[in-house]
């Protein structure tokens, strides 16, 4: 916590009041009991990414896609936000914070309290579906379907909301969050390996044009290693003390 407090003390004062950019990744939902992609425990432990989330895949066995996602919706159903999310929801309370991208699809940021105009749901999100072959049916889900692949009004199939590999993401979400990898920004990282692009680039896109970045997460990544400063730990532990010390000097 002393590096965290030194690191926060000596920061421009500007880059915290302009209200700061978060990048939020699996690692965010671990203490919610959610697993992470690529950790041992990972999702992909069994089956390759493209076998699970792409239109590929889905095309090739929709039941195995959609009872993956049957059980993790099953998971997103009965957990609750954690620390991390209501953390954010404190920082917004204080004004304190401009944006969350989440590359998450559990809907755990809206849930916890998060204004929706503040989240940007980068690869979409578990909670709905819409019709494979776009007839424009969707479905808004408050408990994971009993019965999978999910049918469609129109004889196709519902699929997932989300952005498959291979998809390109919503290029409103993309531009906006583009625009605020800037110098007069503080870009903080939660629990992202940094692997997955384009989302992965904009923590580099940020150093680039000067912004000022902090990476929390449990092990070094390539985020860590450009990162103004790398906070090592379970975030949900970090990151509270972090938002309450800042909270403190700003409210
Ligand atoms: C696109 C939604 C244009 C679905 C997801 C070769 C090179 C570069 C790029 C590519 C390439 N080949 C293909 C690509 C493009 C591809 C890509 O990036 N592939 C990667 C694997 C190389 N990207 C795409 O396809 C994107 N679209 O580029 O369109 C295009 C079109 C055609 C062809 C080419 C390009 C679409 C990407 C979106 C895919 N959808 N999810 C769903 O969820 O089911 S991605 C999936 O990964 C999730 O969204 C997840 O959030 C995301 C990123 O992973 P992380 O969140 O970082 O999770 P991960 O498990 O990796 O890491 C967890 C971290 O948490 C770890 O670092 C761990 O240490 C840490 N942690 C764990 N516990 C804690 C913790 N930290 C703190 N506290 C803890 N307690
Ligand atoms: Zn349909």
């Amino acid at each position: 916590m002393e590096n965290i407090k030194k690191f926060v003390d000596e920061l421009d004062r500007d880059l915290i009041s302009n209200g700061m950019v978060f990048i939020i990744g699996a690692g965010a939902s671990v203490a919610s009991g959610l697993k992470t992609f690529r950790g041992e425990e990972g999702h992909y432990k069994d089956h390759r990414p493209e076998d699970l989330a792409s239109a590929y895949g889905f095309m090739r066995d929709p039941d195995l896609v959609w009872e993956w996602y049957q059980m993790r919706m099953r998971k997103v159903f009965d957990a609750k936000p954690n620390a991390i999310h209501n953390a954010l929801v404190d920082l917004e309370k204080h004004n304190l914070l401009d944006t969350i991208i989440t590359q998450n699809v559990d809907g755990f940021h809206h849930r916890a309290g998060s204004s929706l105009d503040k989240i940007v749901e980068i690869h979409g999100t578990i909670t709905k579906s819409h019709c494979f072959d776009n007839c424009g049916e969707t479905i808004d889900y408050v408990a994971a379907p009993d019965e999978v692949p999910v049918k469609c009004k129109c004889g196709g199939l519902q699929r997932p909301s989300v952005v498959w590999f291979g998809e390109t993401l919503n290029s409103d979400d993309l531009i906006r969050s583009q625009n605020r990898m800037m110098r007069d920004r503080l870009v903080v990282t939660i629990g992202t390996s940094g692997i997955v692009y384009p989302v992965a680039a904009l923590p580099f896109i940020a150093k680039q044009n000067g912004a000022t970045v902090i990476d929390f997460n449990l092990e070094a990544s390539s985020i860590s290693e450009i990162a103004d400063l790398f906070v090592e730990g379970p975030a949900e532990k970090t990151f509270p003390e972090f938002a309450e010390y800042v909270i403190s000097l700003y409210q």
